[in-house]
Parts: C-alpha cells; structure tokens; sequence
C-alpha cells in the first residue's frame, strides 16, 4: 500500500505542475481546489481501485493540505460564459481602424444594470512588413505613424510598446466604453451613453483602465492618461455617464492604478495610487488622502514588490476598496519578472489603510485558463472592477490583454486565506 501511496503522491505533484500548464490540460482550464477533487479523484480511484473510503479520505485531506501550502491557492470562480466579450463583438469606434483588444474594464450598478467601462485599443489593420498605429495630433485629431518592422532602430520586442530613437509609443490607442447587462453574462451598448475619448496632449496616446467609484454626489473616474511625455492618472466626474467633468491629471507621472475609496474615513477622502520610483524603490502600492478628491497628500507606501515571488516586479491596485468587519479589503494585481500578471488581496485597517494587516502570500487568482494564457498579451488576468453583493465579490477583469471575462470571489474566502 505504502507503494501505491508513494506514487499517489507523486501524481498529485505531477498535477500541481501548474506552472508549465500541465494543469490546464488536466484540469479543463478552470481549476480550484473544487474542482481539484472533481477531476483528480475519479482518476485516482481507477487506477487505484483496491483504495478504500478511508484511503480516499486521506488522500483528499494530504491533497488539501499539499495544495493550500504549495502551489493552488486560486480561489476565483470563473463564469462559465468566459470569455464575456471578445473584440469582434463590438464595431470599431474610430475610423478606418480594427479593434485589437478589450480590456480591463470599471464596474459600476446603474439603473438595476450593470456597466462596463471597457478599455478598448484600436489600431489600422495591419500591413506585411509594417507597424501602424493611431496617435492624437495636435490638433486633437487621429494621425496614423508607420515604421518598418525590419527599421534597425526599432525595438518592438513587446507587443504593447515599441520604442523608435528613443521614444516610445504604444501600438494600440485605447478609449473608454459602455457596455451594460441584466445578468452579468450577455453585455451589449446604448447609443445614450457615449464613449469617452482622450482629450489633448496629456491623453494623445489614449486613456487606459479606469476605476469608477460610487460615491454619494456621483461617479469618480481614474483612468492612466498616456502621451509621450507621461503616463498619470486623470479623473472625470459624473453623475449620469451622459455628461462628464474633466478634472485634470490628479497624480503626476510615473503613476496608474489609482482607486479611490468610496467613503470618507474620519472626514477624509483616500486613494490606492502606484507611483514609480524605478531607481531607488519600484512600482509600489501607496495610499494617499484628500479634502476633495483632487488634491492629494500624506502619502505612504504599503505594498512594495517582494523579490522571488509572484509579484516580484510590480504591484498596483484593482477597483475601489471593499469595507469588510476586518479591514478594507482591495484586490491588487502583481506581475513577475516574465510578466505574468495574477491577483492577490490587501487587508488595510479600517480606519487607517496605511496600516497593513494581512497581504496574500499567494495569488488568489492566477492566469490558468486557455484565454488567460494566450492572446495578445498572454499570461494575464488583471481587474480594476467589481460590485459587491453580500459575501459575492464579483469581478470582471480582462484576460490576455484581450478579452473581457468574469469570476467571483467569497469575501470570507478571501479573509480566511489572509489568515493563515
Ligand atoms: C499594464 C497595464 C494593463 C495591462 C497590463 C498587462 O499593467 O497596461 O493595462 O493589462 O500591463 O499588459
């Protein structure tokens, strides 16, 4: 028996070799500890048939305990609709270009619907031999640059950024749109609502991944304002999504990932925020306080990269900041050094969140499903939007940088992990 067991246990770590996605092919590209045991241990049991009950019994338990304290800690529950919504689902929203990617989109209840604010990246299609991509003029109209993929002074090694003589350009341009639901699964648009485009130089290479918080006068909107001289964060103002209020770059570069918190804490208002500070420091998560939402000070830092891990090279924080009994509970993403993207969790205290109380040690999330792990920038799931109902953390993120799914998280799944 002692034999049987031995190479039991080499199976289950033959399983648990998820990092050279081994498991997505045994695991039918959407595992959790669940699921683990819907799959695993019908196989065990036929290839082990003399196994009792008992056997079975510890086995699953040595299982659960070698998955919590090694590799699986991924807790989402994908929808099984993934993906929600994929480019060709949508008409481009600029002239004579093609949509590439959706992506990681700001959510918010409106009207018993809900809303995405989708990131979408537009570029012309692509000719042999060439790199075009759209840009903001000075005149605030679109110009299309081309450069020749074999030019000896372009280095477009990734497919988000080139960089030519020294400048670098993204290749895509990327605007903000509303898509609404009445069951979370089919998304579609409302002529009412208008998409939101960049505006002037700060925003000529397009705005990126916007947070909305649900405050009590209106919708605040942070998104990553991108040009060649900076990337910040703006914000909008709204009250209905019909009528907007820019309000100007709230963090100065190098900053994104800006969530606003939706209530005040002891008469103030606060934001998660990621400055970089690439030569002493990193791209670290700082909270930051404000009479008014525009104006920003006392800032301090709480999440900083930690080497060797999942989230060695960058951090950055994902929608508004949840209240729970234990702590404001913020759902942050973090990337390696091979830009893998996944998600962990931050517990801050509640009446101060530049006091840390717990941080994942591993992702609750990982890019584990085929459409997490290929598309145009694989190996991501990145969120910057949820609601919340009851326990229900529902989030929508965006997979490989190209399309848009979701997944749901119990908030007291998320604690329990943060106490161990
Ligand atoms: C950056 C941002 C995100 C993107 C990830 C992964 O953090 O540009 O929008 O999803 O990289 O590419």
């Amino acid at each position: 028996m002692g034999g049987v067991f031995q190479s039991i246990y080499t199976q289950i770590y033959y399983f648990l070799d998820v990092r050279n996605g081994l498991r997505v092919s045994y695991f039918d590209n959407t595992v959790c500890l669940a699921d683990f045991a819907n799959y695993v241990y019908p196989i065990v049991r036929k290839r082990y048939p003399v196994l009792s009950d008992c056997h079975i019994f510890l086995f699953q338990k040595t299982a659960e305990i070698i998955l919590k304290s090694t590799y699986i800690m991924d807790i989402a529950k994908r929808s099984k609709s993934n993906p929600l919504l994929s480019p060709s689902d949508l008409k481009p929203g600029i002239d004579g270009m093609e949509i590439t990617c959706l992506l990681n989109p700001g959510v918010f209840r409106l009207h018993d619907k809900t809303w995405l604010l989708l990131r979408v990246a537009e570029r012309p299609k692509q000719i042999e031999g060439k790199i075009s991509f759209p840009v903001y003029n000075e005149s605030g109209k679109i110009e299309v640059l081309s450069f020749d993929k074999d030019d000896p002074q372009l280095d477009a090694s990734d497919p988000r950024v080139i960089k030519y003589k020294g400048q670098n350009y993204l290749t895509t341009l990327s605007y903000l749109r509303l898509v609404c639901s009445d069951d979370d699964i089919n998304f579609y648009e409302d002529p009412a609502f208008p998409p939101i485009f960049g505006q002037g130089y700060l925003e000529s290479f397009g705005i990126e991944d916007c947070r909305v918080a649900t405050m009590e006068d209106g919708f605040y909107l942070t998104f990553t304002e991108v040009s060649p001289v900076a990337v910040g964060v703006g914000l909008i103002t709204t009250k209905d999504f019909q009528h907007f209020d820019r309000k100007g770059m709230i963090f100065p570069p190098h900053n994104k990932d800006c969530a606003i918190f939706e209530e005040k804490i002891n008469g103030m208002y606060y934001a998660l925020h990621r400055p970089s500070s690439p030569e002493l420091g990193g791209n670290y998560i700082w909270p930051a306080q404000s009479p008014d939402r525009i104006h920003w000070g006392n800032h301090k830092c709480v999440a900083t990269t930690r080497e060797g891990r999942w989230d060695s090279a960058r951090v950055g924080a994902g929608g508004a900041p949840i209240k729970t009994a234990e702590g404001w509970l913020e759902i942050y993403h973090g990337a390696n050094k091979e830009h893998r993207y996944c998600l962990g969790a931050l517990l801050l205290d509640l009446d101060d969140p530049s006091k840390v109380i717990a941080r994942s040690e591993e992702p609750i999330m990982e890019p584990i499903a085929g459409y997490e792990q290929t598309g145009f920038f694989g190996n991501v799931v990145f969120t910057n939007g949820h609601y919340v109902d009851g326990d229900i953390i529902r989030i929508f993120y965006g997979a490989s940088d190209e399309v848009i799914c979701s997944a749901e998280f119990s908030i007291n799944e998320i604690l329990h992990s943060l106490r161990k």
